[in-house]
């Protein structure tokens, strides 16, 4: 009885000691301050200023608005404007990459590639980007396959969390320069499940990503290259999910882990999941091909069934998949990247 009490006794001694030392660690962070400096092991993090979810939501809404952004239309022409006008107003040095092409189907694409940057004599750079225009047709719906898609994910989500980005830009600058591109030409491709093969032609690799591909070999700066880039591509489905994209993983391994270990730091892993998904020819990888930058893709795919979701180039693809809380974990994840670089 004697032996149990002694040895309470020691353990509740021991659990003050403990606690009053964690109370005086915890406390510490302060005081060091003032007193010595103890050397730090973890990186100070940044806080980046607070994406506003709703108001992404509203960059979305603003472009579906316009109606489907397909090149030849008014609705692309005054959504482009509307875009050129926000990066403007945000403190952007925008420059306008006008060019033509002619699409696999034969129709002249009058198209127009928008960037945005942010600290311009920085050397340091970030490439950020998404695809501004939306697919002709719907030719995975079951009806109306011919009529132009909202392309609410498809397009204008990626477009909308990053004037949110430079939204913020403009209130805190971030240390580096950021160059925000919005990708003309990206879906107007042909989908050899749904449509007859036709072949290349007029130089291009392949009917998708024309704006990134002509970007690539006619970059708005001569020798422009960045340290890497992150592209955003259908960011804002309901419960969406990112797997690693194949092409990311082998050409940016360092900035899929920084990105996917961030998103599970602040808590959206239900959104980034570290599996390896499918491979896309997206605009990332043209970017990396003629322009030899890191980039990685966020998009969701699904290694299950090996689709982007039901939703996609169909006419579901409209304001009513859109979820608030998938484009705050995207927009989220990508500040706390981009302000602790
Ligand atoms: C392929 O489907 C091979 N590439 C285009 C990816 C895409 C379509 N992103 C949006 N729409
Ligand atoms: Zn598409």
């Amino acid at each position: 009885m004697a032996q149990k009490t002694r040895f309470q006794e020691r353990f509740k001694s021991l659990v003050a000691v403990l606690a009053l030392f964690s109370i005086t660690t915890f406390t510490g962070c302060e005081s060091t301050k003032e007193s010595k400096e103890e050397p730090r092991t973890e990186p100070v993090l940044v806080n980046p200023p607070f994406f506003d979810a709703d108001s992404a939501y509203g960059f979305v809404e603003q472009q579906v608005a316009f109606g489907p952004r397909v090149p030849n239309t008014r609705a692309h022409v005054m959504a482009g404007r509307w875009m050129v006008t926000k990066l403007e107003e945000y403190g952007a040095a925008v420059i306008e990459q006008e060019f033509n092409a002619t699409s696999f189907d034969g129709r002249p694409m009058a198209l127009k590639n928008i960037i945005g940057s942010f600290n311009p004599e920085n050397k340091k750079r970030i490439l950020l980007a998404a695809h501004w225009d939306s697919r002709p047709f719907a030719d995975k719906d079951d009806e109306r396959k011919d009529e132009a898609i909202d392309g609410a994910n498809d397009g204008a989500s990626g477009v909308g969390v990053l004037l949110e980005v430079a939204r913020l830009i403009s209130k805190q600058k971030p240390t580096i320069g950021i160059d925000i591109i919005f990708f003309d030409g990206e879906d107007w491709g042909n989908d050899t499940a749904f449509q007859d093969y036709v072949a290349v032609r007029d130089g291009w690799e392949t009917w998708w990503c024309i704006g990134s591909q002509y970007w690539g070999k006619n970059p708005h700066k001569p020798n422009y290259s960045a340290y890497y880039g992150i592209l955003l591509d259908m960011v804002g489905g309901k419960n969406a999910k990112f797997f690693v994209e194949g092409h990311s993983k082998q050409i940016a391994p360092s900035i899929v882990d920084k990105v996917w270990n961030t998103a599970s730091r602040l808590g959206y892993s239900q959104y980034f999941i570290t599996r390896d998904g499918g491979a896309i020819t997206d605009d990332h990888y043209y970017v990396h091909k003629h322009r030899n930058i890191p980039m990685i893709d966020i998009i969701p795919t699904d290694p299950t069934d090996g689709t982007f979701g039901s939703f996609h180039h169909t006419h579901d693809d409209n304001m009513e998949i859109i979820s608030k809380e998938t484009l705050e974990a995207v927009g989220r994840t990508v500040l706390q990247v981009i302000y602790n670089e």
